[in-house]
């Protein structure tokens, strides 16, 4: 739609109209109103992709919710918009199955993924921060789909997929609708992969994604957006060979070319998408950005006797995600699940929580996973804490984490506000821990129906209304009666089922107590071999409670109960990762004893092994090997270390490792040009080159700007009293774009070289930038943006400053400029030197050469020379593309 509405060359008139004349601000590139303005243009794009054979149309409402619409100031009109765009399609498809019966043409209403994600924080000192929340996301989808329904499209295709957690909640929109309207139409996915290595924007690799959506209704799935046809095929192949739907493929027309814009020919397309048809990897083929009615066109002819994709056989396990695939296949026998970020459950992560140290609460959450923990268990529940907003904050800290987020999280509450409250902040599969028929069978299909349309497992305690299940028979019998309520009566996924029998404490002095892990490991068995594709799990450090302070004991009653409870197929087990007891290791004399009580052998086993255990106090102190191996990138040299933390994204040490790098630098600054930029540096090729994806890239940001702010008050306190200022220099980032660390870093290290810097912060619009450039005498300005819209939003700045007579030099910098941008677009419309900076240390060398009367001229012939050479370059090379890497730089633009 986008690249054919371009084609009309519209004005703002057309988008306007008379009847949207009182709307503030700028209404051109609101495409999606131009159902309301223009239904001429948008039937008339309708039509031709109906000539060229279009089996199904979309409806232009890729933006049509009041989240996207808030920017131009028409939400009001987006239920009207979407019943229009419907209309639009529906009437044209209609009449051109009627012209041709045996092609009928169909209508997908499009719902593209908003301008705000729900699993990204957009302030990066905040990384717990949403600007969109869940419950707001859907309400929008709701509105916009029940519009569309009403209008009459065949199918709701969800594109343009960048994050899950956004897809997730259109998909709990549209069942809604779908319910509220009564009318049913299938629902295809379309997802858009961000980086080389595969991964959405929100850092998920295709199988998490497939994980993550399970649970709905899927007619299709597919890819579109992202890259050309070619680069984007093994990741088709990747989908193809997972996903159990019909699969589709809308590719953009090759990759961008360094302006951004895609010129592959429809032929040369039309070749790599018969690729997919010939291989069998497509039912539905497209096109993205850069393709008209004439690529589409090309497709008719091959598909022609092609045979259709098969979808892949349906999973027959449990499937869980983060931001990687976590199959929980039978032949694995056993997936450990970490306990310690459970405030009941540890003094120090409660205290943590408490006093709001979450960094070091995630700390706790960081080494689970790095000692093993394949799942993370996560608990608020505590009288003096806000159970559900602990669990948001905390859960959204953990999704700006990608070594933590990587593998699934499991909401463990009592409350079930506090468990859907924690549903709203994951987009991949989680579990939620627990549901149980303890409020009768009323309440437990309630809520085992909401776990299912928020896309999750669940955890089923052995409770019902008669309370605890502590013998073998009772658990079995609530155990049944909840496997035959789920499967019978929701349909719920037998897999996506799991068990808890109740590990309750032994060897408490209490007789009844004596059989408990016996009856739960019987239990098990039963469940294993009676209720198929069910899971067991339990909290296996409940059993040892009466050995609390004597940790080696009770690690080693955890490793023989797991040793005979896994026998009887207990698959799943809330631990402590962090244990290096094996079954093995334990000594014959004390393996017996503890078996007399694990297995309830002997009358006494209690007692001999309290007395043992009295014996054995304090000679054991289990963590010592696992402590230095996490340690091990500490004793390395202090550039090294500064540079793993920010690779990884490490913030706790920088104090002390800056502290002891500074003595080593003459300057404070020059810690910031030496290690921190290498780091940078490395970080930025690593993601080039797809082996790091955005979440984590994000997170070295983060680090590197906490490392500066440690910096500067070192930095301000070296700079010389008195000395006079060696020029004045204005930094913004341009009006649109809120990225500010690239633009920080260029001040702290300008005005460690003497500079004055007027920083404007950022969205700043070109009239404040010439207005305050002119008030403060500016000598430079310096120009910073991220996304790719800000490149045309400093060639508007450069032509704001030529009309206002200006002769200020201007500096470009920032993720998607290039010097080839800067030639071609900036440099034309200012006469003054237009310079573009590839990264901040280059930025006081070139000021200080701008301001030498005799370096300046020569910069200006130099700079003429290179642009001419680049704009003669680009004319000869009508089809420059860029490489992938390239490709993957300007990518970042998504992440706005
Ligand atoms: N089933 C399910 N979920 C559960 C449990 C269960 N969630 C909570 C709990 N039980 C499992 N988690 C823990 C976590 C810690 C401990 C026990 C179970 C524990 N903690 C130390 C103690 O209390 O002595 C505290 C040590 C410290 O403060 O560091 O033992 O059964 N579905």
């Amino acid at each position: 739609m986008g690249t054919m509405i371009q084609q009309y060359n519209l004005k703002e008139e057309d988008f306007r109209g008379e009847r949207f004349a009182h709307i503030p601000g700028q209404l051109k590139g609101n495409n999606d109103l131009l159902c309301l303005t223009r239904p001429d243009i948008i039937q008339d794009i309708h039509r031709k992709y109906l000539e060229a054979g279009a089996d199904i149309i979309e409806t232009n409402t890729f933006s049509s919710t009041t989240v996207s619409m808030a920017d131009y100031h028409v939400e009001e009109y987006v239920r009207e918009m979407n019943l229009v765009a419907a209309k639009l399609a529906r009437d044209l498809a209609d009449e051109y199955t009627a012209k041709n019966p045996d092609k009928p043409r169909f209508v997908a209403g499009a719902i593209g993924p908003t301008n705000k994600t729900c699993s990204m924080s957009p302030d990066v000192n905040n990384p717990a921060y949403r600007a969109l929340s869940y419950d707001g996301l859907a309400a929008a989808y709701q509105q916009q789909m029940e519009a569309l329904l009403e209008g009459g499209v065949d199918a709701i295709l969800i594109e343009t997929i960048f994050d899950t957690l956004n897809a997730k909640t259109a998909i709990y929109a549209a069942e809604r609708a779908m319910q509220v309207t009564g009318i049913n139409v299938p629902i295809m996915l379309s997802v858009t992969v961000s980086d080389i290595g595969g991964r959405t924007l929100s850092g998920q690799t295709l199988e998490a994604f497939l994980a993550s959506v399970q649970h709905a209704n899927i007619f299709s799935i597919g890819l579109n957006c992202s890259f050309g046809a070619r680069q984007l095929k093994p990741f088709l192949e990747q989908l193809a060979s997972r996903a159990p739907y019909y699969i589709s493929a809308y590719p953009n027309a090759g990759l961008p070319n360094s302006l951004g814009k895609y010129d592959q020919s429809p032929t040369d397309m039309a070749h790599e998408i018969e690729e997919y048809i010939h291989e069998g990897l497509v039912n539905i083929i497209g096109g993205c950005c850069g393709t008209t009615d004439a690529y589409i066109a090309e497709y008719s002819a091959l598909i022609e006797g092609a045979k259709p994709h098969t979808p892949a056989p349906k999973p027959n396990c449990l499937w869980l995600s983060g931001l990687e695939l976590l199959e929980v296949k039978p032949e694995i026998n056993y997936v450990n699940i970490g306990e310690r970020c459970n405030v009941a459950g540890s003094r120090k992560f409660l205290r943590l929580v408490n006093e709001k140290k979450y960094e070091e609460a995630l700390s706790i959450a960081r080494q689970q996973v790095e000692d093993g923990a394949l799942i993370i268990d996560i608990n608020m529940d505590d009288g003096l804490l806000d159970a559900e907003t602990e669990m948001t904050t905390f859960l959204n800290m953990v999704m700006s984490e990608p070594e933590i987020s990587r593998v699934p999280i499991m909401i463990d509450s009592s409350k079930w506000d506090v468990i859907v409250a924690g549903l709203k902040c994951l987009q991949g599969k989680s579990i939620v821990n627990s549901i149980s028929l303890k409020e009768g069978e009323e309440m437990f299909l309630e809520h085992a129906r909401a776990v299912k349309s928020y896309g999750a497992a669940v955890v089923v305690m052995a409770f019902d209304e008669k309370g605890q299940a502590d013998t073998a028979a009772r658990k079995i019998e609530v155990c049944e009666r909840a496997y035959r309520l789920l499967v019978d009566k929701l349909d719920f996924n037998p897999n996506d089922i799991i068990f808890d029998p109740n590990v309750l404490a032994v060897a408490t002095g209490i007789e009844e107590h004596n059989n408990y892990a016996v009856d739960f490991i019987n239990a098990t068995g039963w469940i294993r071999k009676n209720l198929p594709g069910a899971h067991v799990s339990g909290g296996v450090s409940n059993l040892s409670f009466s050995f609390r302070g004597n940790n080696y004991i009770r690690e080693a009653m955890h490793a023989v109960f797991l040793y005979y409870a896994i026998q009887q197929g207990m698959d799943m087990g809330i631990v402590n990762p962090a244990t290096s007891v094996l079954y093995s290791d334990i000594p014959a004399d004390v393996l017996e004893k503890i078996e007399d009580v694990v297995l309830n052998r002997r009358p006494d086993a209690s007692e001999k092994l309290i007395e043992l255990a009295e014996s054995l106090k304090d000679e054991s102190s289990t963590s010592s090997v696992i402590k230095e191996k996490q340690d091990a990138w500490r004793s390395e040299a202090v550039q090294e270390r500064l540079k793993y933390a920010l690779m990884k994204g490490i913030g706790d040490f920088l104090e002390e490792d800056l502290a002891e790098a500074l003595p080593l630098y003459s300057k404070a600054v020059d810690v910031i040009e030496g290690p921190l930029m290498d780091g940078m540096n490395h970080v930025g090729e690593l993601f080039g080159a797809g082996k790091m994806f955005l979440p984590q890239v994000v997170k070295t940001a983060r680090t590197m700007k906490k490392a500066v702010s440690i910096l500067q008050p070192i930095i301000e306190s070296e700079k010389q009293e008195g000395s006079s200022s060696a020029g004045r220099i204005l930094l913004a980032t341009v009006k649109g774009d809120v990225h500010d660390i690239g633009k920080n870093i260029v001040g702290v290290v300008m005005a460690c070289n003497g500079y004055e810097i007027i920083d404007l912060g950022v969205m700043v619009p070109a009239e404040t930038i010439i207005q305050r450039a002119v008030e403060e005498k500016v000598d430079m300005i310096g120009l910073s943006g991220l996304i790719t819209p800000s490149l045309e939003e400093m060639s508007h700045v450069a032509s704001e400053l030529e009309k206002a007579g200006l002769d200020i030099p201007l500096l470009i910098g920032g993720a998607t400029t290039s010097k080839m941008h800067t030639a071609l677009k900036i440099a034309p419309v200012y006469h003054a030197p237009v310079i573009h900076l590839k990264d901040a240390s280059l930025n006081a060398g070139v000021a200080s050469r701008l301001l030498n009367p005799v370096q300046k001229e020569k910069i200006i012939s130099e700079l003429n020379e290179e642009y001419q050479e680049l704009r003669d370059k680009s004319g000869l090379m009508k089809r420059e593309t860029v490489s992938l890497e390239e490709a993957q730089k300007n990518k970042l633009n998504l992440f706005d």
